[in-house]
């Protein structure tokens, strides 16, 4: 069976990093005698250089006929630095998401063991977590009305859910849920902020289509602190867009870095697959990335979008692998790493690409 896949490497190190995860594609079309064929697009800053758009006309046309993406990151210093720029990186990446219907972003927290030192957590806290976030990707503040006042000085953006929005999206953790260790903990502010309450009023009238799942609400700030706290007590967590976003950064020093984590984002048509870190351009073009975030993502690509298990199965061993022979890139290392295993980029996903063809 073809399958095109659409590669959008995007901003600062997404190009460094994608071109690991489509060479562990080719590595493992290679292994499995699978036909993947490759086309590339622009979006972010990278597009606005050339067209002026964050989400050219012709990246989303090569998106929606593609069977599954790989994009790397969007952003750059550029627009950090002066918010007052009406067009920016970032609306490529939110228009995408919207177009696609790509409205569940999953975000395994996958703990290797050779990583429970590389993070400043203490190791007996983290060993055994096994998380998977369920974030919602388009609605939200992310998607709400936003406006600024005549003078200037006043500004605002619409927190808004609809009922549909929370009820598909909790159906999918639902279901993840059951597969799993059949714990979901639904994570809000229904304390405070109406679009939680019908957030939480929903996600308990899901759960009565589920009753072998045990449920249980968290409210925003003190599941940022149970995370840190005691990681272990959570299985599937279900969030809105915003809370998902700064929960799963704050979730990925659990794995040891930024670097290490990997999402699925799926919903209506083809599945999108993407690091969760941004386009880091203070490392840019210094070989300094980690890769394997993209590389996990090409991972979730063959689990969840083609549904190739040994395939992606083989991913995760060769990272292990990988890891259990010493070898780090900066984010990842510690005081027990030997300077000679500390990697760059490149050597990370060469090494990668050599277990996998072992
Ligand atoms: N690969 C993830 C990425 O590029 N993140 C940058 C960003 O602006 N993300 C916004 C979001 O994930 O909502």
């Amino acid at each position: 069976m073809k399958r095109n896949i659409l590669v959008i490497p995007g901003d600062g190190i997404g190009p460094e990093v994608t071109t690991w995860g489509k060479a562990v594609l080719e590595e493992i079309a290679k292994g499995f005698g699978h036909d993947f064929s490759y086309d590339e697009a622009l979006m972010g800053h990278a597009a606005i250089e050339v067209t002026g758009n964050p989400l050219p006309d012709e990246t989303l046309e090569k998106a929606q006929k593609s069977d599954a993406i790989l994009f790397g990151a969007v952003g750059h210093a550029k627009y950090d630095n002066d918010p007052s720029l009406k067009v920016r990186p970032e609306q490529g990446l939110l228009k995408i998401r919207k177009e696609l219907g790509l409205y569940a972003n999953l975000r395994p927290i996958l703990l290797f063991d050779e990583l429970l030192n590389a993070s400043s957590i203490k190791a007996n806290i983290l060993k055994g977590t096994d998380i998977l976030f369920f974030r919602e990707l388009t609605g939200d503040v992310y998607f709400g009305e936003k406006t600024r006042s005549e003078d200037k000085n006043t500004a605002s953006d619409l927190m808004i859910y609809h009922r549909y929005e929370v009820e598909r999206i909790a159906h999918k953790a639902f279901e993840a849920a059951m597969k799993r260790r059949k714990k979901l903990c639904s994570v809000d502010k229904a304390n405070v902020l109406e679009s939680s309450r019908l957030w939480r009023e929903t996600v308990q009238n899901i759960a009565k289509q589920y009753p072998e799942v045990e449920t249980t609400h968290m409210f925003i700030d003190n599941a940022a602190m149970q995370l840190i706290k005691d990681p272990k007590q959570f299985d599937v967590v279900l969030t809105a867009n915003l809370f998902g976003d700064i929960l799963t950064d704050e979730a990925s020093q659990i794995a040891g870095s930024m670097g290490m984590l990997a999402s699925a984002s799926v919903g209506e048509s083809t599945g999108f697959f993407e690091p969760i870190h941004g386009s880091a351009h203070d490392i840019t073009g210094k070989n300094l990335a980690n890769p394997l975030a993209s590389i996990l993502s090409v991972s979730l690509m063959l689990e969840i979008g083609f549904g190739l298990l040994e395939e992606a199965k083989v991913i995760i061993d060769a990272v292990d692998q990988v890891l259990k022979e010493g070898y780090r890139t900066g984010d990842i290392a510690d005081e027990t790493t030997k300077s000679d295993q500390i990697l760059g980029t490149k050597e990370m996903g060469q090494l990668v690409l050599k277990y996998i063809a072992q």
